[in-house]
């Protein structure tokens, strides 16, 4: 079964994670965050990967450390999950629009992390959530996953659907990519003999 789970604990955050590749999009995710939470429910929902997380963090400095400790576990965890990558399709992408907002969401399992970053947030905040912690989530998330990642922002001028179109967006394209190709069997999608 394609599935992990990942524990991790510093000096700043203890955080679990367990993620099931071949769900059905099940989740409980509870970080203390309650927009990060929302957040994570919608990148389980929309990739149909079941995902639970748990995180305990210093919040009484920010949320940075939280989210971004949670990003490297899940990050962790989808590495894990996904294996030797044999037969699965690599690429995903998704172009995806939330009433004002559209985002696009790019990504290569090449084991090359890269994070493409053209969004610009209107706010500071969505309610108490620093928008800046929505791109240290997915620098995080590329570099532990190993996740060649683009999200460029075509349209938006509320945060909140900004930031949640692109989780949905990186969701439905993680969908893609770590979903088995019926045409590949257990062919690596690579040249090189190696991902
Ligand atoms: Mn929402």
């Amino acid at each position: 079964m394609r599935k992990a789970e990942i524990t991790r604990n510093t000096a700043e955050t203890q955080i679990s994670v367990s993620v099931n590749l071949d769900g059905t999009g099940k989740y409980d995710n509870q970080t203390g965050v309650g927009f990060f939470d929302h957040m994570l429910d919608q990148l389980s929902r929309h990739s149909m990967i079941d995902m639970t997380v748990r995180a305990t963090g210093d919040l009484h400095i920010d949320d940075h450390h939280t989210v971004e400790d949670t990003g490297i576990a899940l990050g962790q965890a989808l590495a894990q999950a996904v294996g030797d990558k044999r037969g699965i399709r690599r690429y995903g992408e998704c172009h995806l629009p939330m009433d004002d907002a559209q985002v696009r969401a790019a990504l290569d399992l090449s084991a090359r992390p890269f994070l493409v970053w053209s969004v610009d947030f209107p706010t500071a905040k969505i309610g108490a959530f620093d928008t800046e912690l929505v791109r240290e989530f997915f620098q995080a998330l590329a570099t532990h996953g190993g996740i060649t990642l683009h999200i460029d922002q075509l349209h938006g001028f509320s945060s909140h659907h900004i930031a949640e179109a692109a989780f949905k967006a990186v969701a439905r394209a993680l969908r893609m990519a770590v979903e088995q190709d019926p045409r590949a069997g257990d062919a690596l999608p690579s040249t090189k003999g190696a991902l």
